[in-house]
């Protein structure tokens, strides 16, 4: 079914089957004039962008899904003791999507993220599929010189092309990777020629449900500055299910909760994306999971991490 990319406040309730609230429409349901771009240390930027979905598409629809779920979330979080959003969390309008060419996409992501690492806020990305983080992932560290970046994922995404095209997500952890250091984690599934490619170009992989915790592994392979691209099926489908290409024995909730609270205290998370939320793939509370996550990231980054 054809949708449009923004829809309106009333089939958001239709879909969702939201409560009725007269909160803005942005993430929190924060007010804007309180939460504007210079006062606000976190800029959320929806991406609903699923152009290059290659399974089950959907995820174009993630943003707008999360931000209404995220509405319904307390401001307050018991484990940091606070309101991580008094740092100020400014919504900025949709990215709209470019369907002509996913290069050109990439770009445009490019271009909307920059402002923002330029500013020195933290971004959060909501995506789209996973090759929004392209661009976003290439912003940030233009900005951030020397930046890593902590890829968490079921899948590799190092194709260096796949359906005629090396800028969808299947290749999308292969770009950033040519652009600065990556460290691949959670991921349980990927082809031969990523086995190889992977292997050849010397990035480093942490398989599987990750129950050892190697958190402290993982750390170490990062450097000061981190941004943190989180496929949301890195999560088990237990946890996750509204996904476009769930895969078995993932990180539970709370595993994942403490890998990105070290990488927090020991790095500086300089930006974030979380992805591949297809809302309709799986229960609402998936919506609702998705905006904890990216609230938890924004809590971790701005209250428990290094900001110098
Ligand atoms: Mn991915």
């Amino acid at each position: 079914m054809l949708r449009p990319y923004v829809c309106d406040e009333l089939a958001q309730l239709i879909d969702l089957g939201g409560a009725m609230t007269s909160l803005p429409f942005t993430f929190l349901g924060l007010d804007p004039t309180e939460n504007g771009f210079d006062r606000s240390a976190v800029v959320v930027l929806p991406v609903p962008y699923d152009g290059t979905a290659s399974y089950r598409a959907g995820a174009r629809e993630g943003p707008e899904a999360v931000i209404a779920a995220s509405r319904e979330m307390e401001d307050y979080d018991l484990e940091m003791g606070c309101e991580p959003c008094s740092a100020g969390i400014h919504t900025a309008p949709s990215l709209e999507p470019y369907l002509a060419s996913p290069q050109e996409m990439a770009e445009r992501v490019k271009e909307a993220a920059r402002p923002i690492a330029r500013a020195g806020k933290l971004l959060a990305l909501l995506g789209g599929d996973h090759s929004v983080s392209i661009g976003a992932a290439l912003a940030m560290a233009e900005a951030h010189p020397g930046m890593s970046v902590l890829y968490l994922d079921a899948h590799a995404d190092f194709r260096d092309a796949y359906q005629g095209t090396r800028w969808g997500h299947a290749s999308a952890a292969r770009r950033i990777a040519e652009a600065c250091p990556l460290t691949l984690a959670g991921v349980r599934s990927m082809a031969l020629e990523e086995a190889q490619a992977l292997k050849a170009k010397g990035v480093r992989v942490f398989s599987g449900s990750l129950a050892d915790e190697p958190w402290d592994a993982i750390v170490a392979t990062l450097s000061h500055d981190v941004y943190i691209s989180l496929d949301l099926d890195v999560l088990d489908p237990s946890v996750m299910a509204a996904v476009g290409t769930p895969e078995p024995g993932g990180l539970g909730w709370q595993p994942l909760l403490r890998l990105l609270r070290k990488v927090a205290e020991a790095r500086r998370i300089v930006g974030f994306d979380v992805v591949e939320l297809a809302p309709r793939e799986g229960p609402a509370a998936c919506a609702y999971t998705a905006a904890k996550l990216a609230y938890k990231l924004m809590g971790y980054a701005t209250l428990v991490g290094k900001r110098a």
